[in-house]
């Protein structure tokens, strides 16, 4: 059947399984705008293409579909970027879908061209140009299979203004996608299996260290089970903490620069070491010549190039870790922990009382009482979080475990992804309480999505955490530059009037109790409310390992240089 290029991309969507995409439309996309217009798929008119793109992120994060975002040419693509390389860093399977100027323009700087394959190549999986709307079929299809085969990531389909606008004929089968499948890694071999075994058989101080594959592969199940049956306790990376039950009697912790110092001694002591779906971050590791001295490694990873890139492995499973871990429990013994688990309960005992990670010093409302308390009220919640001092509180503080609950930008460290990925979220888990947590830089830097968040009538709460400072760049200033204080001093809008411009309730809490009554308040529905929670703006996130440094060099409190209160504006 013939069909215009446009109609042909939105049939192909329709076949992928897409009925909700996120945009901003403009010239060079204007054909399939108005197929989309048509095709009864949803579109959520974002109010920039970085809001869109990171939209598209935190629907797949929070639903495991592929997100899909559309952008016209030049401007509108080049605004993808951020978006993209975020969801490149964290695997999320994104299709990004661009419009460019008619093929025959391509390559004379016409009006809003951009050569956005060339911008977009090092952070995307793979990307086309399609000049030809016989090409539009194979491109989207290869694209969604790309998105989501082997490790997962985000796929750009560039397509000329003529392809969209002129016919071909609409051959569905005839597309079917055939390169993806040099990016699956073939079955782990059982000789590979059985080198693991020995290993684990052979350890006494096993510790598995679960990342962001855990959840992308769906291994939950499986990777409760496999600890259980060998009795191998579980460290959480920051996107592995919602892969493991924080309740759970192996559960060790969050570990990393602002992971829990019980959690990354534990790391130093082990004697095997299991990484399962994690890439050694040196977030993660620090120092790699002093990173987990005693330990043998296994790294089940999809990905081959991440094996052996930043710490050297024993054995390496290449597979999906699903199957992998599926495979591996009915073979692996009960392990002889016990006296692991006792050393591991020693260290935590040193640290863990009354409550860790203790209140920042500080004057004013404590950024941690508040996260616990809004964790004791929405307990079962999708937190979306920012990126600064507050992620990394949220991170020590709010139990996840259960999986695609927690949402961040882990691997490019994102300011301005929570309230759109938010957005992104909520739309595709509208019976969930999505709660976003952000500073007041990261709020400043996306806050236009309020708005379409309000015109989508989107139930969501967002807390701002503002202590008037980009406050971690100024704990970086602190420990590391004499606390001189280049630029961090951050004049905020009225929150409260902001908030309601763009047709959200606001409260705004000084002391716990106020805190309490505004989180009982949004929690009561009726609309988004935006919170602003004026905290101390001193407060520190801790401990915390030194960028590069090994965690003997972790700083566990303030340096005495730290005056109290000093930066409020
Ligand atoms: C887009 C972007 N620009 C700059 C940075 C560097 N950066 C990391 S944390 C941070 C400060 C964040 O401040 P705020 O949003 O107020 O959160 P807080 O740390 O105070 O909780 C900055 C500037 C970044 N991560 N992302």
């Amino acid at each position: 059947m013939r069909m215009k290029g446009a109609d042909i991309l939105c049939a192909c969507l329709a076949r992928e399984g897409v009925d909700l995409v996120f945009g901003y439309p403009g010239g060079a996309i204007l054909p399939t705008y108005d197929a989309l217009e048509a095709s009864g798929i949803r579109h959520i008119l974002a109010r920039h293409e970085q809001g869109a793109a990171h939209m598209a992120d935190g629907y797949s994060r929070a639903s495991g579909r592929t997100g899909v975002v559309i952008a016209t040419s030049g401007p509108g693509a080049t605004n993808l970027v951020t978006g993209l390389a975020t969801a490149m860093m964290d695997s999320v399977p994104l299709v990004a879908i661009t419009g460019q100027v008619a093929s025959p323009l391509l390559g004379s700087d016409a009006f809003q061209e951009v050569d956005v394959t060339g911008v977009t190549l090092p952070i995307t999986k793979h990307n086309f140009l399609v000049r030809e709307p016989e090409g539009i079929a194979p491109a989207l299809r290869e694209a969604f299979a790309l998105a989501n085969a082997g490790r997962p990531g985000p796929v750009l389909v560039d397509i000329t203004k003529d392809a969209q606008t002129r016919e071909a004929v609409f051959d569905w089968e005839g597309a079917e996608p055939r390169r993806h499948t040099r990016h699956l890694p073939p079955p782990v071999p059982e000789a590979d299996l059985a080198r693991a075994l020995a290993l684990i058989s052979a350890s006494r101080r096993p510790l598995i260290l679960a990342g962001h594959g855990v959840t992308l592969s769906g291994a939950h199940r499986a990777l409760l089970a496999f600890a259980e049956k060998a009795g191998a306790p579980v460290a959480a990376t920051l996107l592995g903490l919602d892969a493991f039950p924080p309740g759970h009697p192996l559960y060790v912790g969050f570990m990393g620069m602002h992971g829990s110092p019980w959690t990354n001694q534990a790391i130093q002591e082990a004697d095997l070491l299991l990484a399962f779906g994690m890439r050694f971050d040196d977030r993660v590791t620090g120092d790699l010549k002093a990173f987990a001295p005693y330990a043998r490694k296994i790294h089940v990873e999809v990905d081959p190039t991440e094996v052996g890139k930043n710490v050297a492995v024993d054995v390496a499973l290449l597979g999906d870790l699903r199957e992998v871990l599926e495979r591996l429990a009915p073979a692996v013994p009960a392990l002889d922990s016990g006296a692991w688990l006792d050393r591991i309960a020693e260290l935590r005992a040193a640290h863990d009382a009354p409550a860790w990670p203790p209140d920042p010093q500080g004057e004013g409302l404590s950024p941690t009482a508040v996260l616990r308390e809004l964790s004791a009220q929405a307990p079962g919640a999708i937190w979306v979080t920012d990126v600064g001092q507050h992620q990394m509180w949220e991170a020590q503080v709010v139990p996840h475990g259960r999986p695609r609950t927690l949402l961040t930008s882990g691997g490019l460290g994102t300011m301005g992804f929570a309230l759109p990925a938010a957005i992104g979220a909520k739309l595709a888990c509208p019976e969930a309480e999505v709660w976003v947590v952000a500073g007041d830089g990261g709020t400043q830097m996306n806050v236009q999505e309020l708005m379409t968040l309000t015109q989508e009538g989107l139930e969501l709460n967002v807390a701002v955490l503002n202590n008037s400072y980009l406050g971690m760049v100024r704990q970086f200033q602190t420990h590391f530059y004499g606390d001189r204080r280049a630029s961090v001093d951050l004049l905020a809008p009225d929150f409260g009037l902001l908030a309601r411009a763009y047709g959200l309730k606001a409260a705004s809490a000084r002391t716990l109790d106020e805190a309490r009554e505004a989180i009982r308040e949004a929690r009561a529905g009726g609309g988004a409310t935006l919170i602003e929670f004026v905290i101390s703006p001193e407060a520190g996130v801790y401990p915390m390992v030194p960028p590069g440094a090994g965690i003997s060099a972790t700083i566990h409190t303030p340096p005495p240089t730290e005056a109290p209160c000093s930066g409020s504006l």
